[in-house]
Formats: structure tokens, C-alpha cells, sequence
């Protein structure tokens, strides 16, 4: 397998970096008027502006270049064709089928998909339309108030983020909350002061067997139980959302009130599937397909626009030239939108679990970084807390900016103020402040000479600081679907370039395995030797803590 830091498009960027890295973003805007012209791409509704980086055409066309040597194209047409592209276990990644509006088959061994996903969310609309509209109750005949959805990881973070989004259009009279912490207090202070008579639980759960989610459903249930409902009630307060039927009636709840969906879903791709169901009942299912249907366009977008022309691809492109070219180990997501408050997170686990690997496709060792660390709060906080390490410190952090033109609650000056911070963060990362204009700006306002002289070096901004600003008009289900759309698919051609699998996690099994093997030594009544020492002293000493052994 060729490397890709043999390939003669990596070989070309990396003498590319050597002449140009003395090249400041000043001094690019200073020589060439038209960078916000050349720099830009709008898809789906989403309006990049990328001229804020450090790049040229050159620049862009050497990392196109690098997409094409990594098969970029046919990566594309095989994920979207239902190919195996998750070798590691044998499996499709169709989230775009659970969006396909276009009402084309999909196939996936031999068999069309469509009419299973459509199925669903037909049932999905019916249940939702029925918890909406007050006509499913719960077991004394009292609608229902609350829904507490328990998952975790894939199961938890989208249709958290997504819900939390939308939030503007969440339905009045319920209230949709969240449990994935096997920390008991999470359950505990979650459903503390809800009624049982007029709570649902959705077990949200792929593989219906993560313990954390297995334990709050338990947990939750027994609550549901100990307030005086009996078996048959379980039905009214209780669905699935799940691969695994199995499981699901083992557990107590009917294969009726399950919502099914498959093993082509990849946990952190699935809230367009039943794990939406979340969403459907805040925002209401004609809500829901305006997401789906955001998704679609710009899934349309990846699947079809040149290169040189595709937003994802465009992203992608500039996270590897920062991560294998400019060294830069991270990258923070900035939304300039309270709603989206929890959108970081969700690329978090979207980013890094899809790309925090060591080896390509073949199993070989990979040479070069992978995925970077994501991270990131919504602006203006973020202001006033880590972006002193984004303009003074020492590392280079790209930064994604995301922007709503219009607020969904207008209040007096607020929303310019918002959009005033976000364009002027992006500008004096991009800019700095140096001694000239620092001693300019002192003198200006009386400052001495000598204190000057001493506080130059601090306040002085290096600048050159490379950001995207992402627009979209408001942020709207529709908006959100082609936002959400567009990381993943940024995910999945860094991927390619990398030569790595997205669509694995063995490092989130892996925890999920060592877990249960020390749970059970957490009741042992003698010491535990069978770990490495400081293993062993944890476990102990929590016994002795815990008054378990002396
Ligand atoms: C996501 C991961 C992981 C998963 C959780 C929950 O891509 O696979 O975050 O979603 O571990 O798994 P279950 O849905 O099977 O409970």
C-alpha cells in the first residue's frame, strides 16, 4: 500500500509548505483584493468563507490533487453505493439512505433499502403525531409531559445536540430531557420532579447491550414500577429504539413499541434514523424531514460538485493541511449561536471517534497524524474564557466559526452584538495587533513611554491565525441537516486521505469490556491482586473507602 506521505501530491504540499510558510494571511490580504471572492463556496444553504487560511490557489489546487491521489471520488461513490466501506466489520455506513429524498433505491446486498427506512419513519410519525397531539397517554389517561430519553455515545449526543438546537420549535407541552451518565445522580436529578403518570422513557440503545444504558433503563423502569404502576403499564411509558428485538423483549418492552433500525447505522450517524425519535417528538415529523431534507441537499452536493468546488471536501482539505503540513494538533468549533450550544460535543465524538486511529485500512501503521482534537464552547463565552490561548498562545488552532444571519428571538441590539464578536474574533485572529499599531493605540490614549515600553510585548497579537466562517441564514431543521451533513462528510474524506476507517470504534468496545470484568471485583471481599499494582491500589483502597475489606 502506498503511504499517504509517499504520495507525489504530499510530497508537492510538503516543498509547498517550505515555500510559503514565511507567508503571512496580512500579507496574502494586502497583496490580493479578491481572496473573499476566490475563497468562498455555497452548498445546500451553507455559505463557507475560507479565505482566512493559508492557502492560495496554488495551494488549493496541490490539495486537490492530494483528494484525487486518495481516490476521494470513489470513496465517495462507495460509501453513497452501499459498498462495505467499514472493513473492520463488514458493514455499509448508509446514513445518507436514511436522508434519501430523492426516492431512489438504494441497494445493499441486493436488496433495496428504502422501503424498510420509510417504513419507519412512518411508524415513527404515526407514535410522535399520537404523543403530540395528546392522544397517547399514559397509564391513568394523563398526556404525556415528559420524555426522558436514556442512551449513550451515538445513542445520546445527536438527537441531545439536535433537539437542543431546534429548540425554538420544541412542542409546548413537552419536555424532553436526557439520561446517558451511569452516574446515578443523572437519573436521579433527571426525573427527581417528573410524575410517572405522564413520563416516557425512550431506551435508546443499538446493541441493547451498553451497560450504562441497560442501568438507567432498569433503574428507570423500577422508579416507574415503585410509584405504583404495574407490568402492563410498562407499555404506555415505555419504547425501544433498537437493532435488536431480542434484547428488547427481554428487557420488557414490546417489539410493538420498538422502533427498529440497522447494523449499517454507525451509532454517531444515526439521529436520522429511529434514533430521532427524540427530535420528532420535540419538533414535530414535518420538522424532522426538513432536517432529513437538509441533509439530503447537501449529501447531494458531496456526492456530485467537483472537487475543487465541494464543501466538505474543502474543509477536509484544510483540517489535513493544518494537521499534517502546519502542525496543528486541534480544532475548535465556535458557534456564534446559543441553541447550538451543544454542537462541539457532538463533532467531538463525530470526529474523534471516526478518526482517532493508528492504522490504515490494510492494518499498517499509519505515518502521518490522524484525526485532530475537536473541541469548543459557542461564542461569545468562549471569548471570555480559552480564546486567550487561541490569540496569544504558543499552538496553532484553526477555528471554525458558525453564524446564523438571523436570530430566532430578536431582542433589541443582541443579535448584530453576536455577529459583531464573531466577524471581529475571525479579523484580529487573522490580523493581530503589532508594535506600530500597539504604540499608536497607547500613545492615543496617554499612555506613558516607559509603560509602553513594558507592556508592548504583552499586548502585542502575532495574528495569523487561519479561521472558516460558515453562514447560514437562520437555523433553522433545514439548516441544521446540511450543517450536520457537512461535518460528516469532512470527516469521511479526511478519512480517505488518511487512509483509515471511520466507521470502526474498538477503542469505545475496549471500555466497554474492561468495565464489567472490575465491576464485579468491586464486591470482592478480599483484595485484588490480578492487576498492575496501581490498579490493584485503586481497587483496594475504593474497598477499604467503601468499608468493603479492612
Ligand atoms: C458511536 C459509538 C458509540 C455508541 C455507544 C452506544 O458511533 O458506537 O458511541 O453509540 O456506545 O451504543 P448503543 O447504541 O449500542 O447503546
Amino acid at each position: 500500500m502506498t503511504q499517504p506521505v509517499d504520495l507525489p501530491a504530499w510530497q508537492a504540499l510538503n516543498q509547498h509548505y517550505q515555500s510559503t510558510k514565511h507567508l503571512t494571511l496580512r500579507e496574502m490580504f494586502a497583496g490580493d483584493g479578491t481572496r473573499f471572492e476566490q475563497f468562498q463556496l455555497t452548498a445546500a444553504g451553507v455559505f463557507l468563507d475560507y479565505s482566512k487560511n493559508h492557502v492560495s490557489a496554488e495551494t488549493m489546487s496541490l490539495l486537490t490533487a492530494l483528494a484525487r491521489e486518495s481516490h476521494v471520488p470513489q470513496g465517495i461513490a462507495a460509501m453513497f453505493a452501499g459498498e462495505r466501506v467499514n472493513p473492520t466489520e463488514q458493514r455499509p455506513a448508509l446514513h445518507t439512505a436514511l436522508r434519501n429524498r430523492s426516492g431512489k433505491a438504494v441497494i445493499v446486498d441486493g436488496n433495496d433499502v428504502m422501503p424498510a427506512i420509510n417504513k419507519v419513519l412512518d411508524r415513527l410519525a404515526v407514535f410522535s403525531n399520537k404523543v403530540r397531539n395528546g392522544e397517547w397517554c399514559g397509564y391513568d389517561g394523563s398526556m404525556i409531559t415528559d420524555v426522558v430519553n436514556i442512551g449513550i455515545g451515538g445513542s445520546d449526543l445527536g438527537p441531545l445536540m439536535a433537539s437542543e438546537a431546534l429548540a425554538a420549535f420544541a412542542h409546548e407541552r413537552l419536555n424532553i430531557h436526557f439520561v446517558s451518565n451511569v452516574d446515578g445522580s443523572h437519573l436521579a436529578s433527571t426525573i427527581k420532579n417528573l410524575d410517572p403518570k405522564t413520563t416516557l422513557f425512550i431506551i435508546a440503545s443499538k446493541t441493547f447491550t451498553t451497560q450504562e444504558t441497560l442501568t438507567n433503563a432498569g433503574s428507570a423502569k423500577q422508579w416507574f414500577l415503585d410509584s405504583g404502576a404495574s407490568e402492563v403499564d410498562v407499555a404506555k411509558h415505555f419504547v425501544a429504539l433498537s437493532t435488536n428485538t431480542e434484547r428488547v423483549t427481554a428487557f420488557g418492552i414490546d417489539a410493538e413499541n420498538m422502533f427498529e433500525f440497522w447494523d449499517w447505522v454507525g451509532g454517531r450517524y444515526s439521529l436520522w434514523s429511529a434514533i430521532g425519535l427524540p427530535i420528532i417528538l420535540s419538533i414535530g415529523m414535518e420538522r424532522f424531514e426538513q432536517l432529513l431534507e437538509g441533509a439530503h441537499a447537501m449529501d447531494e452536493h458531496f456526492r456530485t460538485a467537483p472537487l475543487d468546488q465541494n464543501l466538505p471536501v474543502t474543509l477536509a482539505l484544510l483540517t489535513v493541511w493544518y494537521n499534517n503540513f502546519h502542525g496543528a494538533h486541534s480544532h475548535l468549533i465556535a458557534p456564534y449561536d446559543q441553541y447550538l450550544h451543544r454542537f462541539p460535543a457532538y463533532l467531538q465524538q463525530l470526529t474523534m471517534e471516526s478518526n482517532g486511529k493508528s492504522v490504515h485500512l490494510d492494518g499498517s501503521e499509519v505515518s502521518c497524524n490522524t484525526g485532530p482534537i475537536v473541541w469548543g464552547e459557542p461564542g461569545t463565552n468562549g471569548q471570555h474564557a480559552y480564546f486567550q490561548l487561541v490569540h496569544q498562545g504558543t499552538h496553532i488552532i484553526p477555528t471554525d466559526f458558525i453564524l446564523p444571519m438571523e436570530s430566532l428571538n430578536p431582542v433589541g441590539q443582541h443579535h448584530e452584538l453576536l455577529m459583531a464578536n464573531c466577524f471581529a474574533q475571525s479579523e484580529a485572529l487573522m490580523m493581530g495587533k503589532n508594535s506600530e499599531e500597539l504604540t499608536l493605540e497607547m500613545r492615543e490614549a496617554g499612555v506613558t513611554v516607559d509603560e509602553i515600553d513594558r507592556l508592548t510585548g504583552h499586548r502585542t497579537f502575532a495574528g495569523n491565525r487561519p479561521s472558516n466562517t460558515i453562514m447560514v441564514h437562520r437555523l433553522d431543521a433545514h439548516a441544521l441537516g446540511a450543517l450536520i451533513a457537512l461535518y460528516e462528510h469532512k470527516v469521511f474524506v479526511e478519512a480517505a486521505i488518511w487512509n483509515i476507517n471511520p466507521f470502526d470504534q474498538w477503542g469505545v468496545e475496549l471500555g466497554k469490556q474492561l468495565a464489567s470484568a472490575i465491576q464485579k471485583e468491586l464486591s470482592s471481599a478480599k483484595p485484588v491482586t490480578n492487576h498492575d499494582s496501581s490498579t490493584n491500589g485503586l481497587i483496594n483502597r475504593a474497598l477499604k473507602m467503601r468499608n468493603l475489606h479492612a
